[in-house]
Formats: C-alpha cells, structure tokens, sequence
C-alpha cells in the first residue's frame, strides 16, 4: 500500500437529495483524520478543498437534477484524483455527496490504464446507485455513479475519464446494500452487479462476505473503497441524508475494513454522503474516522494461544 496519501476536500451536495453533504469535509478534518492518519506512519497532505458550482436547489429536468453543475464538480474530482494518482500518492476524496464518485472512480480507471492495473471498486453503501434518468424515484444523480460509470447516462457525466464506459460491471462488489428501486433491482441484475446484501451479511456473517468480495485481488490489483457513510446502521451512523435501518453494525463494520487492509491492495478512497447538519455532536464523522483508521491498519490483532 503506498504510504502517501492526499486528502482532496469536495464541499458539494450538489448531487444529493437533502442539503448538508458540503460540510462533510470540514466535519471529518474537525475529526483529525489528518493527524491520525499520520498516527499510522502515513505521510497526509491535504490539498485543501476543491471550489466548484453553488448548489441552486432547482427540480430535476429530464430525470436528472443540477446535471451541469454534478458535471462541473466531477471535473474537478477528477483531475484532482488523477493527478495525486500520477504522483504515486493515494487519493483521500473528502465528500461531499456520493456523485463524486463518477469523478473519482474514472480517474482511477484511467490511472489503471496508464499502469496496467487490475481495478476492483468496492462499494459500500446502503444503496446500489445503479439508477438511470429512467429508472431514478428522485433525479438525484448521487443514485447514479455506479450506473454512468458502467456506461449508461448522459455524455456529460459518462465521458469525464476519456473512455466510454469507464469501469466493467463485473469489476465492481457491492456490499451492506438495502433500499434499492424497483427498476434498479432489475437493472442491476441485468447487468450482473456482484451484490452482497445485508440479507446475505445477516446470514454468511461480514467475514465470509468480504472473503468472497476480496477473492480475485492480485498483486497487480488496485482496490479503490468507496465508502458512502449510510453503510453504517443509523444508530452509530445518524450523519447521513438517507438513513435506511438495518446496517452493520460498528463491529461489522471494523472487520469489513480491517479485512481491506489485510489485502494491501487499496489504492484510493472516497468518503462521502456525510451530512454534519443531521449529526449530532460530530459523532459520525468520528465513527467514519475510526474506520479509516481500521482501513489503513489500526488492528489489535492479539491472538487466544489455544
Ligand atoms: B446514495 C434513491 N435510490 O436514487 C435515489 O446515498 C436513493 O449515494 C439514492 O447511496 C441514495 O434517489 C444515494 C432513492
Ligand atoms: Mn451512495
Ligand atoms: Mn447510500
Ligand atoms: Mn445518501
């Protein structure tokens, strides 16, 4: 795993259906994740936060709300991810909501090209985000990076990497998922998203889970960790603008993270969806803290001898 990485703040809700994802950079620096970072032997830059659109809260048209200025942000993501990339460090996205990770990932995917790496992209949220202008209950594009990613939305947002489509279905693993939309179910059975639900997390256990999720990693493999925050079961996670019940618990949730880092694969992360105006005294920007620091090794791993 490198050893240097860079925090890139994106104070945007431009994406999402309820305003307040814009402090989320802010609320995880009041958290320390700088200096814990560096606790763990890291060397952290932060490059301070990204300056795009105002978020105007207009309506959605044509099935998708604010789409010039979600492209705008993503732009921005996204030269700002590749170029940390090129300079061999590893890429902290301070979100901000989860459209960022259009941006983000197909910086990434391009990275992978330039090097000859094997991208796996590990989704972990409480949603699919596979919705397309025709399937999408709300317009809200942070329901649809997975899907523009995979190819399928508009030019604006599908083409920010330079290729078309910028990521396979098959290299992405979903896990801790819960609300998805009716169409999108069928969509991301059509297209063979790698799912694992909280169903089969309730019933193989988080261990077997992230074993099979971690199965086809190599040495040639870059792992990018998207980490929208609603993954995390509302009652140690209430900062987010779509709770839904049911999700890891703060246990489950460290073994998902500390089996991350066991692979030393993980070569970029966004942090996104939380929403410091919903949290209470910055608890959730603590729980997410803690778990980057599980991500990047904090393990007691101390052994029964029998
Ligand atoms: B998040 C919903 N599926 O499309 C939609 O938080 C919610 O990035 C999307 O996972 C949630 O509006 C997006 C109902
Ligand atoms: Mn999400
Ligand atoms: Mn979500
Ligand atoms: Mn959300």
């Amino acid at each position: 795993m490198l050893n240097k990485v860079t925090l890139i703040g994106a104070p945007t809700d431009i994406g999402a259906g309820a305003r307040g994802a814009s402090m989320g950079p802010e609320a995880l620096r009041v958290a320390n994740i700088g200096p814990i970072l560096e606790g763990h032997g890291l060397e952290v830059k932060d490059r301070g936060n990204l300056s795009g659109p105002a978020n105007p809260w207009l309506p959605p048209t044509d099935g998708y709300r604010h789409l010039p200025e979600v492209a705008a942000w993503n732009r921005l993501v996204h030269d700002a991810v590749y170029e940390e990339l090129s300079d061999g460090r590893m890429p902290i996205l301070l979100g901000g909501d989860h459209c960022l990770g259009l941006g983000s990932i197909s910086a990434v995917a391009r990275h992978c090209r330039d090097t000859g790496k094997k991208l796996r992209v590990l989704w972990l949220d409480a949603h699919a985000d596979f919705n397309t202008s025709a399937l999408t209950p709300s317009g809200n594009i942070h329901g649809m990076p997975v899907a523009c990613l995979c190819g399928f939305g508009p030019r604006e947002l599908i083409e920010i990497g330079g290729q078309v489509p910028a990521i396979s279905p098959k290299w992405v693993r979903q896990i801790g998922i819960r609300s998805v939309d009716p169409g999108e179910k069928r969509f991301v059975h059509e297209q063979g998203l790698e799912v694992f639900d909280m169903r089969y997390i309730d019933e193989m256990g988080m261990r077997h889970a992230m074993e099979l999720a971690l199965a086809t990693l190599d040495a040639n493999t870059h792992l990018h960790v998207s980490f929208d925050v609603d993954f995390l079961d509302p009652e140690i996670a209430p900062g987010v603008g779509t709770t839904v019940p049911g999700g890891p618990t703060y246990r489950e949730a460290q073994l998902c993270m500390e089996m991350i880092a066991d692979t030393g694969r993980m070569g970029s992360l966004d942090v996104v969806e939380l929403n410091p105006a919903l949290d209470v005294r910055n608890k959730t920007a603590q729980v997410a803290v803690d778990l980057i620091e599980s991500l990047f090794g904090k393990s007691t791993l101390m052994r029964p001898k029998v």
